[in-house]
């Protein structure tokens, strides 16, 4: 994939409903505040064009909660696009809605099938494979279907494992370039990075370990000063969003976006 992991032209994002205050989440944290989080929303999407791509804003879908997490619909990849099959049940119907979207930009649109259940909040695509954390969302028989889908691309599909206390794999890890990923070092421990270059998250900033490397950015959270400062002195220009609303129902930097570069 070389730098195509994090090179794009276009993103697609997807306005928060008002019925975000039922999002899925994992503890209690307090409710999401529609209002701030739509500012937050604004925010996001800016930083998004300010990384040079042009941004397709969905409007909400009130049915459907937790949609604004488009990330986990699918994964878009240079030759094409793997539609998921969410392992949350409320979320499953996400799929038809982004779809229709994705044929716009894509020829090549797959899906996974039979038992798979995988959401793309799981799975860190590097320059040279691809890992999937198994988790409560992703299922072996996912993780089974990105490889055979994606096999004839050229890709290798290594299963690594969502540690049990943390929703995604991407929850405590992020790309920053084709071999350089930022971590957690409770994550980094289980050895899954190993042969990669990495950045820890500061002492008590384990939130900030899901960002999005756009072209020549890296948007994370605000409030993780001591992360940020490293992103910097590696070298990064870094733009920090607000995420205190998303946070509250488990959503970071990365499952607010879809990021590609599209193959029509
Ligand atoms: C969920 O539990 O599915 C949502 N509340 C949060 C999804 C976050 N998505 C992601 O990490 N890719």
């Amino acid at each position: 994939m070389k730098d195509q992991s994090f090179k794009f032209s276009h993103a697609i994002t997807r306005k928060p409903g008002q019925s975000v205050t039922l999002g899925l989440r994992s503890v209690y944290r307090g409710i999401p505040d529609f209002n701030t989080m739509s500012m937050h929303h604004a925010s996001y999407v800016l930083a998004l064009k300010t990384a040079g791509v042009l941004v397709l804003e969905l409007d909400p879908l009130e049915d459907y909660p937790d949609s604004l997490f488009v990330e986990d619909t699918a994964l878009c990849l240079p030759e094409g696009v793997i539609l998921m099959r969410p392992g949350a049940e409320s979320r499953l119907g996400e799929v038809d809605q982004i779809a229709p979207h994705l044929n716009a930009f894509y020829k090549d649109i797959f899906s996974v099938k039979g038992e798979a259940r995988i959401e793309a909040g799981d799975i860190l695509a590097t320059e040279t494979e691809i890992l999937v954390g198994r988790s409560e969302r992703t299922n072996k028989f996912g993780i089974l279907e990105l490889s055979r889908l994606t096999k004839d691309w050229g890709y290798q599909v290594r299963e690594v494992n969502t540690p049990p206390d943390i929703l995604h794999f991407k929850t405590d890890c992020s790309l920053l370039d084709g071999n350089t990923i930022l971590s957690t070092p409770k994550l980094a421990r289980t050895g899954c990075f190993n042969g990669y270059n990495l950045i820890y998250t500061a002492d008590g900033e384990d939130e900030a370990a899901n960002t999005i490397r756009v072209n020549d950015y890296v948007i994370m959270p605000n409030g993780f000063n001591k992360t940020a400062g490293r992103l910097k002195d590696g070298g990064y220009n870094v733009i920090q969003v607000e995420n205190s609303e998303c946070a509250k129902i488990d959503g970071g930097m990365s499952c607010l976006s879809l990021r590609f570069t599209p193959n029509e």
